[in-house]
């Protein structure tokens, strides 16, 4: 690591106020060019620790930046993890206030939900489904905290990889059900379809991200919990949305979830 903790949890302190009172920033590394995916990841641990103080509860996990058309929209190549908290869950059909978010953009996903732990190193995609309870429509509402989305991957990593808000509803269906790569999503707003895309955007496999981020968790010595809720990653690019949208997310067996900006 090449960071003090004494600026870790000063740039966990900040990136976190930007979150809270809606703000942008310039990246990090601007300022901080030399700090290391260590730094990053333990950045976005303090941001963790200050949230749990003050009584949320960790529900799950994010892949990021997991498709193509993901990485290249932001100019990255590899994917980023995150953390999800009871504060993000937004109920099915529910309202998002608009006000509290900086620049807010949604992306269809496909969440899982683990019966038992998951563990790496090791994890593939055969663990990952037997781990699975079962699967269920997402739309996550990503909002960076860097001015404009510009960002770099280690600024990502730290500033939670942009999460901000998820709903997730439709059918829960067990994954041995489903062919996960060849399942169709289309996404609406206001009523017209706007993006969409197949499973097997996300790494070939939707699930080929949940074994990605169980192997980066045992890498450091932690765990995927059974009974967490894990964002598989967009499977289109991410989608500006505005004061007064509605979206609508349609996967393929799976149903329909919605939710409106206000
Ligand atoms: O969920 C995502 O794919 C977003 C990861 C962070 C990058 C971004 O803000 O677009
Ligand atoms: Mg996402």
């Amino acid at each position: 690591m090449k960071l003090a903790q004494e600026a870790i949890e000063r740039l966990a302190e900040h990136l976190e106020r930007c979150e809270l009172e809606a703000r942008d920033t310039t990246k990090i590394t601007d300022d901080y060019p030399d700090m290391d995916w260590e730094d990053a990841y333990a950045i976005q641990e303090a941001i963790k620790r200050r949230k749990l103080a003050r009584g949320a509860r960790v529900v799950g996990f994010k892949a990021g930046l997991t498709s193509h058309a993901k990485m290249r929209q932001m100019g990255v190549s590899t994917p980023c993890f995150g953390f999800l908290v009871d504060d993000y869950a937004v109920p099915e059909g529910g309202e998002i206030d608009t006000s509290a978010l900086i620049h807010p953009k949604v992306e269809p996903e496909i969440a899982f939900v683990t019966k038992a732990p998951l563990k790496g190193p090791g994890c593939h995609i055969g663990t990952v489904l037997a781990a699975t309870d079962f699967v269920i429509p997402a739309i996550e509402v990503i909002d960076s905290r860097y001015r404009d989305f510009k960002f770099d991957l280690k600024s990502v990593i730290a500033d939670n990889c942009s999460s901000s808000r998820f709903v997730v509803g439709g059918r829960i269906v067990p994954p041995q059900e489903l062919d996960l790569r060849t399942i169709g999503v289309v996404l609406e707003k206001n009523g017209e379809p706007v993006a969409f895309g197949a499973g097997a955007a996300v790494l070939g496999h939707p699930a080929s991200a949940v074994a990605m981020l169980a192997n980066e968790l045992g890498r450091r010595g932690e765990e995927i919990p059974a009974g967490s809720l894990i964002l598989s990653g967009g499977i289109t690019e991410a989608v500006s949305v505005q004061k007064g949208d509605a979206i609508t997310l349609r996967v393929q067996h799976l149903g329909s979830v919605g939710v409106r900006f206000r």
